[in-house]
């Protein structure tokens, strides 16, 4: 027992300054312990799977690698952050899945979820969004709503798709094209996605939660996808799955900061400047109806205004299935 406090001590010790070398003296003083014990108990994180690496004059240090690290990217989350409470899983169905459940169950704190690999990771109309593991950055958010909180789905999703973009652009320098209204692209390929999702109270009607996924593919290996997939999708960067604990960090605060003013819509320039489609033919689906024409603007509810036959019309929600490049 006492062992064990002891190694998830040192785990946090070393979690909350990764890639920082501790002599294994320091260690010692600090969970004031012997030496030999330390390296007992380093050897059994390591072959739990942490990766920790040791050399002779330096010591010890924990790798950030691809590890997701709970310790270090809740020390990131800024401080001004609403309370919350933070998941990581190795696996799990869904992170959107695991966020409805628990936000359902406990009404009154955000519900931050990240995992590793999704068996039942998906998009929209329950399409399979393919989630496989030491690859991407799956990730939830589940808020809580107070009873006079209005919602706006499109400035929402918008809102999230220029936070992920954000995010990208600190830690890779690149910037992410945005597909209205919920795909992530980089050079015609799609890295990436949104599922938006509203939690409504039965008693009041009224919506009480909200969810928003993001997955992101961060490094794929090509030949492993599906055919379906192989010539549509691709990673952010090789070995991106590296960057994951910082990306992770880097998009939950972004999207707080967005997230606090988002109705006003002062993010959509942002959105409007890397939307590939305004200017380009093509079609979209909005319930039952198919709309083709120019796609011509992003308006102030981050609805698509498509240009059909000198119609102007306006799509708020629904997707593009068609492109002309
Ligand atoms: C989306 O849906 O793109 C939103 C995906 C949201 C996934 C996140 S991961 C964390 C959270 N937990 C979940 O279970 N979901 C959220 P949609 O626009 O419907 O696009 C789905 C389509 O994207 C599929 O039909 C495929 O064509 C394609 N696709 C599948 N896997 C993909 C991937 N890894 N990267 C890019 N595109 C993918």
């Amino acid at each position: 027992m006492k062992e064990n406090s002891n190694k998830n001590k040192l785990k946090d010790f070393l979690s909350a300054n990764p890639q920082k070398w501790y002599s294994g003296n320091d260690l010692a003083q600090a969970l004031a312990i012997s030496r030999t014990a330390i390296w007992k108990l380093i050897k059994q994180l390591s072959q739990e799977g942490l990766e920790i690496q040791s050399r002779h004059h330096l010591g010890y240090r924990l790798l950030l690698s691809d590890h997701l690290n709970k310790t270090w990217i809740a020390k990131k989350i800024k401080k001004d952050l609403p309370p919350s409470r933070l998941f990581i899983f190795p696996t799990i169905d869904s992170t959107n899945i695991f966020a409805k459940r628990e936000i359902s169950e406990h009404n009154d704190r955000i519900v931050i979820v990240i995992a590793d690999r999704q068996t039942e990771g998906h998009g929209r109309f329950q399409r399979k969004f393919y989630s496989p593991a030491k690859s991407g950055l799956y990730l939830s958010i589940a808020i809580p709503l107070k009873g006079d909180q209005t919602v706006s789905a499109g400035l929402l999703t918008t809102a999230t798709a220029v936070a992920v973009g954000r995010s990208i652009k600190e830690v890779f320098g690149v910037q992410l094209d945005y597909k209205w209204v919920n795909d992530l692209y980089l050079s015609e390929r799609k890295v990436g996605g949104i599922l938006t999702e509203a939690i409504t109270d039965f008693e009041s009607n009224s919506i009480s939660s909200l969810v928003v996924g993001i997955g992101l593919n961060l490094s794929l290996d090509q030949n492993e996808l599906p055919i379906d997939l192989r010539d549509k999708i691709a990673g952010i960067a090789e070995n991106g799955q590296e960057k994951r604990n910082q990306i992770a960090a880097a998009v939950i605060n972004n999207f707080f900061k967005l997230f606090k003013n988002y109705q006003d819509g002062r993010f959509l320039d942002e959105y409007r400047k890397n939307s590939f489609l305004i200017g380009r033919k093509i079609q979209a689906h909005s319930g039952q109806r198919t709309v083709a024409g120019t796609a011509i603007a992003i308006d102030d509810q981050g609805s698509l205004i498509i240009l059909e036959e000198n119609k102007k019309i306006k799509i708020q929600s629904g997707e593009v299935t068609k492109v002309d490049f």
